[in-house]
């Protein structure tokens, strides 16, 4: 895909359009505000066409014949369809001639605005602009600004209102599609399937031009617009101020229109520039607490840019009853549930720069126990068992059958449900590290403990104990490389699952966590004598799961040669990557970032050269933690050449990754790769640590970076041998340098040198 340019710091621009890279570009220049997201197509593609156009809800499913494999987020009605006629000529820049094109995105501000300067056949020269926003400061409303003058008296017509032809991925949802007005709004309500949810969508268009015109109201099953005709003479203007409310019923007391009468309200009182205004200073706000600068390395920049424009989009900064979709509201890839991208990918750059959006996302793992607490019950668990892909009541969306063999048609039994129990590790993994950053042991009392006791009950009944051996295994799961099912002992689960015994015990010694003293007996016993596969005291390789060393090895694209069929799903029995020592993403690599005081570096720097030949980094959330563990191994060449890759792989410029929606976990595993990796920084119950000092990437001048510890915001800025640590609160905070602890002192700075 053609690059996009990084224009100073925080505009990403692309020049030309680019029509066979739409459904990406749309991904790309998504706008979103954590209640919902707006994909970047332009205002005239028509949204029955599948894929460029969608607006999701976060919190919202439907499935509309009860499948799982077709419940999903529901596409919107579009309300960012404008059309505009010159002399009976419709524009549309993939086809239209343009003299000029500018499509860009504000990073700092969640701005979008494409100019295009458009000569008609009619040879009026057009210079059209438009702009929009999904506001930061009001969680229901978008605004969009279309203006358009010209050189020579022309006829123009605007056509723009609600389109509800929409399309999804997987299914069609819309049952019913009301409009009506209100005033001299329109008022559309969208009737989802099943469990069937309202939602609303209101607008009050005004069209500014120098005459009156004419309006008519084109008005079908499926659209309401409003068509406006009219004349222009040379050098005049006109434009199009179109504000929409967005609301759901889920999340709404009482009427949906009066709730779209009052987004509306809050929004005609403004007008455009106050509203952008206000909108401006929500995301000044976000970047003044989450900001990452990296000088000497634009490309460096744009990524981690790119990665927090797009994480602060979707974080749910106003309802624990919603978390962060594996595509975040981006898209509709993974149908938008949550998967443990949220809670180990993603969450720990909310911990630190957001807290109340981490706590949030905390909530939603607390709101959907019951869900988790069914999953269990159902395998014959005790505890809870979150679902592997999430949605709003936590029973799992991932079907049995996941894949299809192209070969013969057949359904392909899957096990990512079933297996990959260490979400539940996960979670618990990200409470923690909630507690730690933030200083927050009131969430325990608030159902977080009760979370960590269900989940350490459902590991304490799912261990096995095997009395030949004298200890617990925990057999037939799918550890995080995908590409080996129903292996016993992987290392990755059983090392979480202990994590997790040790979290619930540790909580019920404090006085945290309620429970039974059988019942912590029983905890106690299983976490000290569960097998967790040790580092082999002559390689220090840590053998991923029984078996695996007996395992072929051979380089990964043999392996791939092997695939019968490019569609066919390349593990378990049928693909060729389970009879080899060969993984789709990184595993016990994982489990050295994840738990990284527990292992040594001779021990990192052994399975990070033993693993990463084998991984064939066929997930995006596997270059992140090859990041991660080369930064501690100082291997900052590799880490660097990694950060590039997650952070970059939206931006396509890396392999066939992009599709539907952001990589969230990607994402955060750039941030992640920044903070815990180059810098090296941990927010602990003590302080703000660092590991080592920060090792910076060849090319890097400095990088800093934003993050609150325990409620206080600071910064860590890295120089070769040199860091600075900000504090820009009032109290005094402690810190743990390599060299010993310190104090920063509040509203002071404390710097040190060291050496490279
Ligand atoms: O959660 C991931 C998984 O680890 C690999 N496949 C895609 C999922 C969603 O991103």
């Amino acid at each position: 895909m053609p690059e996009l340019r990084f224009e100073p710091g925080w505009v990403l621009v692309e020049d030309a359009p680019e029509p066979e890279e739409e459904i990406a570009r749309s991904t790309v220049f998504a706008l979103a505000n954590g209640t919902f997201g707006l994909r970047g197509a332009p205002e005239e593609v028509p949204a029955s066409e599948q894929g460029a156009k969608g607006c999701y809800f976060n919190g919202i499913y439907d499935t509309p014949r009860g499948l799982l494999t077709e419940r999903e987020f529901p596409n919107l009605p579009d309300f960012a369809c404008v059309w505009i006629e010159i002399d009976g000529e419709r524009f549309d820049a993939r086809s239209s001639r343009l003299e000029a094109y500018r499509r860009a995105l504000d990073l700092s501000c969640g701005l979008l605005r494409r100019e295009v300067v458009w000569r008609t056949q009619s040879g009026v020269r057009a210079e059209l602009v438009f702009e929009r926003f999904v506001a930061m400061h009001d969680a229901n409303l978008a605004f969009l600004n279309v203006s358009l003058k010209v050189d020579r008296a022309c006829k123009v017509v605007v056509e723009s209102g609600i389109d509800a032809n929409v399309t999804n991925r997987w299914a069609d949802h819309l049952a019913g599609v009301r409009f009506s007005k209100v005033g001299e709004a329109i008022f559309c309500v969208a009737r989802t399937t099943d469990p069937g949810h309202d939602l609303a969508e209101m607008t009050v268009q005004f069209l500014a031009a120098p005459r009156p015109g004419r309006i008519e109201i084109v008005e079908d099953r499926t659209r309401y617009l409003e068509r406006y005709t009219f004349e222009l003479l040379a050098g005049e203007s006109a434009s199009l101020l179109k504000p929409v409310a967005v609301h759901a019923d889920r999340f709404v007391r009482g009427s949906l229109s009066q709730a779209c009468q009052r987004t509306l309200r809050r929004a005609l009182q403004d007008g455009w520039e106050r509203s952008l205004a206000r909108h401006r200073r929500a995301w000044a706000r976000l970047w003044d607490r989450s900001r990452v600068d990296i000088e000497g390395d634009d490309d460096a920049l744009l990524g981690i840019r790119f990665s927090q424009f797009h994480l602060l989009a979707a974080a749910p900064y106003r309802d624990a009853r919603i978390s962060v979709p594996a595509r975040g509201l981006q898209g509709q890839d993974y149908y938008g549930s949550v998967f443990w991208d949220c809670e180990i990918f993603v969450f720990p750059f909310y911990a630190y720069t957001q807290p109340e959006a981490a706590r949030n996302c905390v909530g939603y793992r607390i709101a959907t126990l019951d869900g988790a607490r069914r999953k269990a019950a159902s395998l014959g668990f005790e505890g809870a068992y979150y679902a592997w892909q999430s949605q709003e009541t936590g029973d799992d969306q991932c079907d049995r059958y996941v894949f299809t063999n192209p070969l013969t048609g057949e359904k392909i039994r899957s096990y990512f449900m079933d297996e990959q129990i260490h979400i539940t590790a996960d979670v618990v993994y990200a409470f923690r590290q909630y507690a730690e950053a933030t200083g927050d042991d009131v969430f325990w009392s608030e159902g977080g403990a009760d979370v960590v006791r269900e989940a350490a009950r459902f590991f304490a009944s799912r261990a096995v104990w095997v009395p030949a051996r004298g200890r617990y295994e925990i057999h037939r799961v799918l550890g995080p490389d995908e590409y080996h099912e129903n292996v016993d002992n992987n290392a990755f689960t059983n090392a979480m699952a202990r994590e997790t015994l040790r979290t619930a015990i540790g909580l019920a010694e404090r006085g945290l966590l309620e429970t039974s003293d059988d019942e912590l007996a029983r905890w106690r016993d299983v976490e000290a004598k569960l097998f967790v596969p040790e580092p082999d005291p002559r390689t220090g390789v840590i053998e991923q799961f029984d078996g695996y060393l007996r395992l072929r090895d051979e380089p990964i694209d043999e392996t791939n040669r092997r695939l019968a069929h490019p569609d066919l799903h390349k593990g378990g029995p049928l693909g060729p990557f389970q009879e080899t020592r060969n993984i789709k993403q990184a595993d016990v690599v994982m489990l050295l970032y994840l738990l990284r005081d527990r292992y040594s570096d001779e021990v990192k720097r052994a399975n990070w050269e033993f693993y990463e030949p084998r991984t064939a980094h066929d997930s995006s959330l596997s270059p992140m933690a090859y990041a991660l563990v080369a930064t501690d191994v100082g291997r900052t060449d590799w880490a660097y050449r990694y950060y590039l890759y997650t952070s970059h792989i939206d931006l396509g410029a890396y392999g066939p990754h992009w599709n539907h929606g952001v990589h969230t976990a990607s994402l955060g595993g750039a941030w992640l790769a920044i903070v815990h990796g180059f810098l090296r920084l941990r927010l602990t119950p003590d302080g703000p640590r660092l590991d080592g000092w920060p090792l910076l990437p060849e090319k890097w001048r400095a990088v800093e970076a934003r993050f609150e510890w325990h409620g206080h915001p600071m910064a860590l800025r890295a120089e070769p041998g040199r860091v600075v640590l900000e504090n820009r609160s009032s109290a005094d905070v402690p810190v743990i340098l390599p060299s010993g602890q310190e104090v920063v002192p509040a509203r002071g700075r404390l710097e040190r040198a060291h050496g490279v």
